[in-house]
């Protein structure tokens, strides 16, 4: 930090003009917002004007949103800060020269689902373009989910590079990581603590200085820049060490011939100051790009760490573990479905399975890293064949996704419920014996969706994750 920035800052005055990068489901809702706010005077969105995307800048300048699905408040606070001239969507990167503040929300994908090296290239281009135009005294954020260290390296490297100015004198640098939720967004941005982290002191207090205004219950957290990368990357890490002990727990379970939903039940009964736990739910896998992805970016933070790390000797990260560990759970799904199939004497090979649910999440038509893709590969790997339902995904590269469930079921051998979507719940063992029309269908429950006995008193071969009380049950 030098007195130098806290100068050029003094004399700037308050952030008036702000821009945002890269006009996404975290972009769009965050401008909106600082263009809602009366601490501001203008809020530029860019995009680049991109085949793929640059249809959002027409859109958003007609006070509509690209974005897919429900976002409750986005259309009208876009139509009234669009209409009152406050927010505006541009191509012209050049207009940075004229803001006080530049936030940078770009993806930051993995190149494909089995690469562990995040792909940065368009946050860098994002960058580079912020770097061309940044004047004495602006303040960088990046709010994109960044391998901890990036902000005080690559992108001050790249920012100093561009600009020929120095980060920490001349402009000031942070990271605010994003923690919305699609359906939520503009609540979560408003009600969620925010973390900000500076390069420096006066970075920090320059990016509080930024975020205040848009919080209604959420507070501030002022820290480093890099303690603000990894406190995004750990609290996914820790969701997905959770969801991972609970499908442990769930294999141990099934292997003690118990019901892990009653020990489940049990274990959370346990309340009160310092002693609750935090038991997620034991299912057929993690799925998405948040939780698939993030324990890798804090394992490489560390790895860029300026200090050694002291661990037991040749001891796996439990993270990575943890990773392992969900990541088995489609196999696991696979394995109850050879074991059921073994119980009618039938073999896997030119089984007809039934997978119902492709998204990675309930309710939802996020198809992104779904643990039924894994389970799919290994089973049509095994000669079943598979045909997948789902009531929200519409398309996925090279899967035919259909939209009746009849058809799926029709004459099949297993049905698999892969996804929690509420249709699920509705199953009955009548319905899908009148359409599989076998004596004893197979039925792998990867969600906790069914009522076991129903199913196993109809004849059904059950097996359900953690159901350890049932999975080897008389067939009637
Ligand atoms: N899952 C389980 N058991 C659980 C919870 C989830 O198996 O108890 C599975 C889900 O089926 C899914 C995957 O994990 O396949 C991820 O589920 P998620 O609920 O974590 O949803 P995500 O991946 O969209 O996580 C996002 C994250 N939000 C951000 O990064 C901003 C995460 O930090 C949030 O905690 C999560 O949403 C949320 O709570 O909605």
């Amino acid at each position: 930090m030098t007195k130098k920035l806290a100068d050029i800052i003094k004399e700037k005055g308050p952030i008036k003009k702000i821009g945002v990068i890269g006009m996404g489901y975290v972009g769009i809702p965050a401008a909106a917002l600082f263009a809602d706010s009366d601490k501001f005077d203008l809020v530029l969105g860019f995009q680049r004007d991109s085949p793929s995307s640059g249809h959002k800048i027409e859109m958003i300048n007609n006070g509509e949103s690209p974005l897919k699905g429900e976002e409750p408040g986005l259309e009208e606070l876009l139509k009234r800060v669009v209409n009152s001239g406050k927010f505006q969507c541009t191509a012209d990167f050049s207009r940075i020269a004229e803001l006080d503040a530049v936030t940078l929300a770009i993806q930051t994908p993995f190149a494909n689902p089995k690469a562990l090296e995040p792909d940065f290239g368009a946050l860098k281009e994002g960058i580079r373009n912020v770097g061309r135009y940044l004047k004495p005294g602006m303040l960088v954020v990046l709010e994109s989910t960044i391998t901890p260290g990036t902000t005080d390296t690559m992108a001050k490297e790249i920012l100093e590079e561009e600009s020929g100015l120095n980060a920490g004198e001349d402009f000031a640098l942070a990271h605010a990581p994003e923690r919305v939720m699609v359906g939520r967004l503009l609540r979560n941005i408003q009600e969620h603590d925010r973390i900000v982290g500076g390069i420096d002191e006066v970075s920090t207090d320059r990016a509080v200085e930024l975020y205040s205004p848009v919080l209604t219950k959420g507070t501030i957290i002022p820290m480093s820049s890099t303690a603000a990368e990894v406190t995004k990357t750990t609290e996914n890490t820790l969701r997905d060490l959770q969801i991972a002990a609970m499908n442990q727990l769930a294999l141990y379970c099934e292997a003690m011939g118990i019901n892990v939903y009653d020990v489940r039940s049990g274990v959370d009964s346990l309340k009160g100051e310092g002693i609750t736990r935090a038991v997620l739910w034991p299912g057929a896998g993690v799925g998405g790009h948040c939780l698939t992805k993030d324990t890798y970016h804090l394992e490489r933070g560390v790895t860029m760490g300026s200090e050694t790390l002291d661990y037991p000797e040749d001891a796996e990260s439990i993270y990575v573990l943890a990773r392992r560990v969900n990541d088995f759970m489609p196999l696991h799904m696979f394995n109850l479905t050879v074991a059921a199939l073994k119980r009618l004497n039938k073999d896997i090979k030119g089984a007809k399975i039934a997978m119902l649910g492709w998204a990675f999440i309930n309710d939802s038509d996020d198809a992104r890293n779904p643990p039924s893709e894994p389970y799919r590969d290994i089973a049509m790997e095994a000669g079943a064949d598979i045909k997948v339902h789902d009531p929200h995904v519409l398309d996925y590269p090279d899967v035919e996704i259909h939209r009746k469930m009849e058809d799926v079921i029709k004459g099949a051998d297993v049905v698999l419920i892969f996804t929690g979507h509420k249709e699920y719940f509705a199953l009955t063992p009548e319905a899908i014996n009148s359409l599989t029309g076998k004596e004893h269908t197979v039925i792998v429950d990867g969600r906790n969706v069914i009522e076991p006995d129903a199913f196993i008193d109809a004849g059904f071969v059950y097996k359900g994750i953690g159901r350890g009380d049932k999975n080897s049950h008389d067939i009637n």
